[in-house]
């Protein structure tokens, strides 16, 4: 039941970051379908060509519910590598997305806190952790990034990628 739960989240959570032509392919996600749409018109970027990243970038996750840094530029086009280390005692992630997806799956995330997220756009890190994030930010704009673990996401755990 939790295996297939975790897997259905995920489904509408990708589906959600990828835009709606992935969510009716992915099939029905009741309530998170009617997300999509306004998703849609603000794609984040898509996964990216490790052999195509340009700049390796350090982010630095605490238990003081932060990220080092919370503000991150880069230029449209750009593959980055964001190398991503948990320096606290307890889990943090860090999940790319628009400031509705990152929302709506916090709000997945208190009903199941057991979640854990393995998509190209997200790491999961146990405290000491680290890992890491190649992705393409393809247009210029804001694309947010957040802890999504109970209670962080809200403490202010969060962040913003400016692609120019
Ligand atoms: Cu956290």
């Amino acid at each position: 039941m939790k295996g297939i739960l975790l897997r259905t989240t995920q489904a509408a959570f990708l589906a959600l970051t990828l835009g709606a032509g992935s969510a009716h392919a992915a099939g029905g996600h009741g309530d998170h379908a009617g997300h999509a749409a306004p998703a849609a018109s603000a794609p984040i970027g898509k996964p990216g060509d490790p052999a195509r990243v340009t700049r390796s970038i350090d982010v630095d996750m605490t238990d003081a519910m932060r990220f080092t840094p919370a503000r991150i530029e880069v230029k449209a086009g750009e593959t980055v590598r964001l190398n991503v280390r948990n320096s606290g005692r307890i889990r943090h992630e860090l999940v790319l997305g628009t400031d509705a997806d990152l929302k709506a799956h916090y709000d997945m995330m208190m009903k199941d806190p057991g979640m854990r997220h393995e998509e190209a756009n997200a790491v999961s890190l146990e405290g000491g952790g680290s890992g890491q994030i190649v992705w393409r930010f393809d247009k210029a704009g804001t694309v947010s990034f957040g802890c999504l673990e109970p209670g962080h996401y809200t403490a202010g755990m969060k962040g913003a990628v400016s692609v120019q």
